[in-house]
């Protein structure tokens, strides 16, 4: 044990398999952990191996610590549960920033804060911030290691929740620390729950501070996280890095970090087809990503599901590879009835996060089973029956399990795809029909750049409130977003015009009057993707519109399902004049970026307007 300043001098007891590694890489990886141990203070700097002994003992301690409760292995082997702090439960957007030197590279929709200031502000917050815990280091590889599309960097924390989430969402080991050593370059990520401990202090279940700092920056590749514990804020390899992060890479390269599922479509010919999605965050990625078509003859086979990284080949097309080894999926709304794959991937080894406990040891939360248990301890531990009026599970409570486990993962997950089709959508309510298809790769940006969507519980506001999130990414791009529009085109520029993949939007969300979805959704949208998959082979037509091209309704396989015709006709009502209205807020969206925005871009909003105005 170590204390304060003399730690620089003599460093902290350190366990695990610390690096039998030589050369200037590997010593500037060892300076770096130095440096951070310098600041944070921790007792104990354990490197992560990634074996399995090692998963189990942190489990076991967990366990033991009270921070994680062994669920009943005879219903859920090598499976746990995780109770966050009440006020940890989401990412937090209002306390995650882009330190970039200059203002401008953050643009109007993120956060920026000066990178010399905020390092001022995060120094003495993470100034002794891991007394009395243990500093894990854990290097990571993000795709498989030694990929060609792969990037690899390294998070400190001090939280163990977290480093059990990174080994399962990424791949973590040895071989990472050999890639460094060898000189390949990583990306430096910091974690620390700020939640020191004095000497005999006893811990917290979920340590954390109401204080929170989740900062990128850009220019030196950096990532520091203050203060949560939950999810995007502290498994910081996924949001932060392979988004916000590789976003900014991508740009100066010449590819896209996207939040976007990845999936492969077998036709009842056995002909494959690759399609990527961008949702934002609660709204159907990992249920696409696992879609059991209700249609005969129709396979999906799941590549990702929340993030993709996308680069144009030397052939001309657009090739993708999910970075990610797991899914951190939503629970709420996760059942036998819309999505039977998620529930079959958590039949074990599975960390649930703010779930309901049952009785006897299992799980539970809302849209789970049909009929609700009797008796039930909430995910804040209190005793919940049906009468308690709050739902049992948190909306965001999550499920952590490796891409492995799913019955229908694609034997070739862990490799690149080359794209046939992107598809953006949102949740709405009005307005946006169906399925729309992008008369070309500009106009399709143009519809990526005007998504917008309900929020969910899956960030801090207000649930429901309709917010623009342009390709899915507005609280994820790591650079300012007008240029990353452009970035979109000159992308669709380095792309074989025959070869790129054609853009549809889509919209499983479209409400009647009476608040009923008009559209079954779930396995059922196999059908939307069945037209898709047609058009991109030719064999249907498609109707213009205002707004894009349209499905002819007789076109759309409806055998086995009862949507009454007033409901399709609505699903595909194009309002002019609430469109017309939307044009005004792309407008006053456009204008906030100061004259940034593509010209391309400006063109189609005119030629839009124009196309609704005309008779
Ligand atoms: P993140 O992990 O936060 O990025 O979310 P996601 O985009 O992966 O969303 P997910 O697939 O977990 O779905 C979020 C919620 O939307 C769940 O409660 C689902 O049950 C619900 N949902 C998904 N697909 C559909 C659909 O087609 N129709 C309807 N009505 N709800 C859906
Ligand atoms: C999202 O919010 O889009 C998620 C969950 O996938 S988190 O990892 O917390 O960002
Ligand atoms: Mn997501």
């Amino acid at each position: 044990t170590t204390q304060g300043g003399a730690l620089a001098a003599a460093p902290a007891q350190t366990h695990g398999a610390r690096p039998a590694m030589s050369g200037p890489a590997a010593e500037a990886l060892v300076a770096w952990v130095d440096e951070v141990a310098a600041l944070t203070q921790p007792d104990r700097i354990h490197w992560v191996d990634g074996s399995r002994a090692e998963n189990e003992a942190l489990l076991r301690e967990m366990v033991d610590e009270g921070k994680l409760i062994k669920l009943n292995p005879e219903w859920r082997p090598g499976s746990y549960l995780a109770r966050s702090h009440p006020s940890d439960v989401a990412r937090t957007e209002g306390r995650t920033f882009i330190a970039s030197e200059d203002e401008a590279d953050a643009g109007p929709t993120n956060n920026w804060v000066d990178p010399a200031e905020i390092r001022a502000t995060l120094t003495p917050l993470f100034e002794g911030s891991m007394r009395g815990r243990t500093m894990y280091v854990v290097p990571f590889s993000m795709g498989a290691v030694g990929g060609p599309l792969s990037h690899i960097g390294v998070q400190v924390t001090d939280s163990a929740y977290a480093v059990a989430s990174i080994g399962i969402m990424t791949r973590v080991g040895t071989a990472v620390l050999e890639q460094i050593a060898a000189g390949k370059p990583w990306v430096k990520t910091v974690h620390s729950v700020g939640a020191p401990l004095r000497p005999g202090q006893a811990d917290e279940a979920w340590p954390c501070n109401d204080e929170k700092y989740i900062v990128h920056f850009p220019d030196t590749l950096e990532v520091w996280s203050f203060g949560s514990g939950y999810g995007g804020n502290a498994i910081l390899a996924k949001k932060c890095f392979a988004l916000r992060i590789a976003s900014v890479i991508g740009r100066d390269e010449g590819w896209l970090a996207e939040h976007m599922l990845l999936i492969r479509v077998i036709d009842p010919a056995g002909k494959a087809f690759h399609i990527a999605a961008a949702f934002p965050s609660a709204c159907g990625k990992t249920n696409l990503a696992m879609l059991r078509p209700t249609i005969p003859g129709w396979r999906v086979e799941t590549l990702g599901d929340d993030i993709a990284w996308l680069r144009p080949g030397e052939d001309g097309r657009l090739w993708a590879i999910n970075p990610e080894a797991g899914f951190f999926g939503v629970a709420p709304g996760t059942g036998e009835s819309t999505n039977v794959t998620a529930v079959e991937t958590l039949w074990g080894n599975t960390i649930f996060t703010n779930v309901a406990l049952r009785p006897d040891g299992d799980v539970w939360w809302e849209g789970l089973t049909d009929d609700i248990p009797e008796e039930l301890t909430d995910w804040q531990g209190n005793a919940w029956t049906p009468a308690s009026g709050t739902p049992a599970a948190h909306p965001n409570s999550r499920f952590t399990v490796s891409a492995g486990q799913c019955p229908q993962i694609a034997g070739d997950w862990a490799e690149a795809v080359p794209l046939d089709a992107i598809l953006f959508g949102g949740r709405r309510a009005t307005n946006v029909p169906l399925v729309v298809e992008a008369t070309d790769w500009t106009h399709g940006v143009f519809l990526g750049s005007n998504i917008s969507s309900e929020r969910t519980a899956a960030a801090e506001g207000t649930v429901g409130e309709l917010r623009r999130d342009p390709f899915a990414m507005l609280p994820f791009c790591g650079y300012n977003m007008a240029d990353y529009f452009g970035h979109w085109l000159k992308v669709g520029q380095a792309l074989r015009f025959d070869r790129a993949p054609r853009i549809f939007q889509v919209n499983w969300f479209r409400k009647g009057q009476d608040g009923r979805f008009l559209w079954p959704g779930f396995g059922d949208n196999a059908r939307v993707v069945e037209w898709i998959v047609r058009r991109l082979q030719g064999q249907v037509e498609a109707v213009p519109s205002p707004i894009g091209r349209l499905p002819r309704i007789d076109d759309l396989n409806l055998d086995g399902i009862e949507v009454p015709e007033a409901d399709l006709q609505e699903l595909f009502a194009i309002d002019r004049e609430t469109w017309l209205q939307e044009t005004d807020l792309t407008a006053e969206f456009y204008a906030g970026f100061e004259g940034r925005i593509p010209a391309a871009l400006n063109a189609e909003l005119a030629a839009l307007r124009y196309r609704l105005t005309r008779d």
